[in-house]
This record gives C-alpha cells, sequence and structure tokens, in this order.
C-alpha cells in the first residue's frame, strides 16, 4: 500500500511537471530610465494554496540602497533583513498588509525577519536614510517574475491552464491580461505600464 501511495505520488509530480509551460514577455514602463522592477505574477489558483517555501527570502541594505529594490515572495515567506554597511540602518513598514512594522535599528552583522502572511504590497523605509526605499509584494502563488532593465521577464514552470496575469509597478500600472499556459513551451505576454 506504502508503495502504491508513493508510486501514484511520484506520477502526481511528474504529470504536474510534465504539463506546465513557461510564461515569458516583455514590459515597458512609459518615462521611466529603464524597465525593471516590475513584477509580474499570477494572482491566485483556483482552489490551490501554496507552502510557503522554508528557505527565507533576502533583503540586504548595502552601500545605502536596499536590494533587492523589489521582492516578490509567496505568502508566509520569511525575509531575512541584513546590514552590509558600517552605517546603521533602520526598517519600518507604513502601510504593510499585514500591519504597520518597525524592526528596529541595527548594525552590520545582525540579521532581523519579519514573516508577510497577507497578499500586497510592503513599502520599506530606513529612518536613518530617507531615500532610503523598498517593495515587498507578497503573492498567493510561487508563479512570479520580476523584470530586469530590459523589461524581459520569465516565469517558469507554470501548470498549463487559464490564468490572470497581474503587473505591479510603484510607478506605473497596467490591466491584468488572462493567460492560457501551454502544457509545454512557451507563451508570450507583453505589458505597456502606464500612469497611475
Ligand atoms: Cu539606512
Amino acid at each position: 500500500m506504502k508503495r502504491l501511495v508513493f508510486i501514484s505520488f511520484t506520477l502526481l509530480a511528474f504529470t504536474a511537471t510534465m504539463f506546465a509551460g513557461d510564461i515569458v514577455g516583455k514590459v515597458k514602463v512609459q518615462r521611466a530610465k529603464n524597465n525593471a522592477n516590475v513584477v509580474v505574477y499570477i494572482d491566485k489558483i483556483e482552489g490551490k494554496v501554496f507552502e510557503p517555501p522554508e528557505k527565507h527570502a533576502v533583503m540586504d541594505q548595502k552601500n545605502l540602497v536596499f536590494i533587492p529594490h523589489v521582492l516578490p515572495v509567496l505568502v508566509g515567506t520569511t525575509v531575512d533583513f541584513l546590514n552590509s554597511d558600517d552605517v546603521l540602518h533602520n526598517v519600518f513598514s507604513p502601510d504593510c498588509p499585514d500591519g504597520k512594522f518597525n524592526l528596529g535599528t541595527w548594525a552590520k552583522g545582525i540579521v532581523k525577519s519579519f514573516t508577510f502572511k497577507k497578499p500586497g504590497v510592503s513599502t520599506l523605509l530606513c529612518n536613518v536614510h530617507p531615500e532610503m526605499e523598498a517593495f515587498v509584494v507578497a503573492v498567493r502563488t510561487p508563479y512570479f517574475a520580476v523584470s530586469d532593465e530590459e523589461g524581459n521577464y520569465t516565469i517558469k514552470d507554470v501548470p498549463a491552464g487559464k490564468y490572470t496575469l497581474m503587473v505591479w509597478h510603484e510607478k506605473r500600472k497596467a490591466k491584468p491580461q488572462v493567460v492560457e499556459v501551454p502544457e509545454k513551451g512557451t507563451v508570450t505576454v507583453n505589458f505597456e505600464l502606464k500612469r497611475k
């Protein structure tokens, strides 16, 4: 019996990866210096809840900049906040969907963590350096990507099916698009983001 269960699980995992495609595309951000930092993601898949990864995501603070500038995570993911500078940094969020928080102010080498449990965007700020800003975008599926400076993005191994593909950018927006992911190969979806 155990063996049968094991085999069916393996088969299930196998068919799941067998019928999966990639979503690729290019985003164009109007009146921006480049096309980076757009999050493209599948908002939700009906009837599916995804276990957050045990591995923590990382937000660093280096040379007085948050790295990365935009960090998409699956809902429930814990983010480790580092300080790689010789000066003190702080992290607080005035608009986190889980409730605003302030992790305090700390020196190099210390790590503070926060778990993002609700979907949505959290602005991250540092009260030592007002010009520092970053965003954590918590989404309900693991199917997300961030665009590079050319605007390219790739979401790999998405189970075949029809979904709503959303985009998020700190200053621009675009309407969601319906995407039909093939059982094999890629589907291309491009976005043009305009003023909010
Ligand atoms: Cu700082």
